[in-house]
């Protein structure tokens, strides 16, 4: 069973990539930016709280999102494997999923890590703003997500490299389908792995 982290800075393809190794390789996906933004959507209780940091570019707060997303995987039938899209986005998160997972049985297979450079970044989000109607997607709460990123988000980089679960893809500068075809080689790769398991 594949357990695949998607990871990169805010606009860097996470989603987008996603969506191709879905349809490819037949997997489940929690994106929490999605999760969040359909408790938004809802007004939830959950959503309120939310909307309150998105909007400002922060992150929701570890215990909080932690819970969220043990319950979702709990709640999914098991497929081929599953995505982890915009999940763990700090240290603790990251050691809190490996702690989810192991406590499933399971085990993370690799983590993509999409890197792109911040002007192209910054043009992707600003160009997806035009039509997302995203409170996140303007460019004073993206340069907060930028800077919460590297802040809090990127020491995982180092925390998966040293793991040996790292592999990094170039997500800029080149189309979607050939930034998929290099992701889709490495992933291939664990997924005959762990077939033969
Ligand atoms: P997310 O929804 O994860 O937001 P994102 O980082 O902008 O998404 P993504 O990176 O997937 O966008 P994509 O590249 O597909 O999170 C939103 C917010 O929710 C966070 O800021 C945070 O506040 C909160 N949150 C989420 N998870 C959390 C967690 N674990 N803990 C705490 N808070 C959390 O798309 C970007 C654009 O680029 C698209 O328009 C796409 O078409 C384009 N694009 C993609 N690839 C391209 C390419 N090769 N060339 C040109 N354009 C490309």
């Amino acid at each position: 069973m594949l357990n695949i982290v998607i990871f990169g800075a805010p606009g860097s393809g996470k989603g987008t990539q996603s969506e191709l190794l879905i349809e490819k390789y037949g997997l489940d996906h929690i994106s929490t930016g999605e999760v969040l933004r359909k408790e938004i959507a809802s007004g939830s209780e959950l959503g309120k709280i939310a909307d309150s940091y998105i909007s400002k570019g922060q992150l929701i707060p570890d215990e909080l999102i932690i819970d969220v997303l043990a319950k979702i995987l709990d709640s999914k039938p098991r497929k081929a494997g599953i995505i982890f899209d915009g999940f763990p986005r700090t240290l603790q998160q990251g050691t809190a999923l490996n702690k989810i997972l192991e406590e499933r049985g399971r085990e993370l297979s690799i983590v993509i890590n999409l890197n792109v450079d911040e002007e192209e970044l910054i043009g992707r989000l600003l160009s997806r703003g035009k039509s997302s109607g995203r409170s996140d997607d303007n460019m004073e709460v993206i340069s907060s997500r930028l800077d919460v990123y590297k802040s809090q988000t990127s020491p995982l980089i180092d925390y998966y490299r040293k793991e040996g679960k790292l592999v990094d893809i170039e997500g800029g500068g080149r189309s979607v389908q050939d930034i998929f075809n290099e992701i889709d080689a490495a992933v291939s790769e664990v997924y005959r792995k762990a077939i033969a398991c």
